[in-house]
């Protein structure tokens, strides 16, 4: 088998590979719908990451598959050898290359929505409490009054899940729920992410929100929902034998039907 041969052989197998690719690529799709207002601006720097990244990948092997093809028949004494300024040029050219258009990409498109997503919300936003816990998702609004009460870890027990403690007049309109987080459409969502025992991590996929729960940590992430309709909230850290059952589900409603339901809701201590 002579060298155009070889060379002829590895870029038929490198094209094949392309076009398998982008067949797989083309007929299943990648991401769920995008939910949030914020999750735009995820979906552009993961969209930004697989396209450079995968557009070096191909470069990558092209450029693979053309040595192998040219140089791999030959006797190792005729194959030329570069000088070492120019193999050092040739090696970190491409690194270079990679680091300013990937992660300089990344962090042009990535910062500002990061910087949005862990920032202070708009005054209108409702915020909600959500503990992690072997194997389950406590939710809390604070009721009326707008404030959390204190809880103690000392207070925790099976029918007190995040040890809310009645003495506390900020406690007694917060209401507790149980994997069901309900929130309105249209309206900012703050979410306080808590642990009680190890790390868990929320996770909302429409809605390209996922924060780690880190015990003895409170994370304020917000939101903007756009969608309604029924999603899941996962829990995306491995944290136990229980881990595939931590599963809530997350309730996007108008206004009017979230308000109601909300003053439906009877006070965890008054329970
Ligand atoms: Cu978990």
């Amino acid at each position: 088998m002579d060298g155009r041969r070889g060379s002829g052989i590895a870029l038929a197998v490198a094209f094949v590979a392309i076009l398998a690719m982008g067949i797989i690529l083309a007929v299943r799709p990648w991401f769920p719908s995008v939910g949030s207002d914020h999750g735009v601006g995820v979906q552009r720097m993961l969209l930004y990451t697989l396209g450079a990244t995968g557009l070096f990948f191909i470069l990558g092997h092209l450029a693979l598959a053309y040595v192998v093809g040219r140089f791999s028949l030959r006797p190792v004494a005729k194959v030329p050898r570069p000088s070492g300024r120019w193999e050092r040029w040739l090696a970190l050219a491409p690194a270079l290359l990679m680091a300013l258009l990937a992660e300089g990409g990344v962090l042009a498109l990535g910062l500002p929505v990061w910087g949005t997503y862990y920032g202070i919300p708009p005054e209108d936003a409702l915020t909600v409490e959500v503990t992690g816990r072997q194997f389950f998702w406590v939710v809390r609004y604070p009721g009326p009054d707008g404030r959390f009460g204190r809880t103690a870890p000392d207070l925790v027990s099976a029918d007190n899940p995040v040890g809310l403690d009645a003495r506390d007049p900020a406690a007694r309109d917060d209401v507790v729920l149980l994997n069901e987080l309900h929130v309105p459409v249209g309206r900012p969502v703050r979410v306080l992410l808590r642990s009680l025992d190890i790390i868990h991590s929320f996770c909302l996929r429409e809605f390209r929100v996922k924060q780690d729960c880190v015990p003895g940590m409170t994370i304020s992430v917000w939101f903007t929902p756009r969608t309604t309709g029924t999603f899941e909230i996962a829990c995306n850290h491995i944290c136990g034998l229980g881990h595939y059952r931590m599963r809530g589900f997350l309730y996007v409603e108008e206004a009017s039907t979230f308000e109601q339901w909300l003053a439906e809701q009877a006070p965890f201590v008054g329970e």
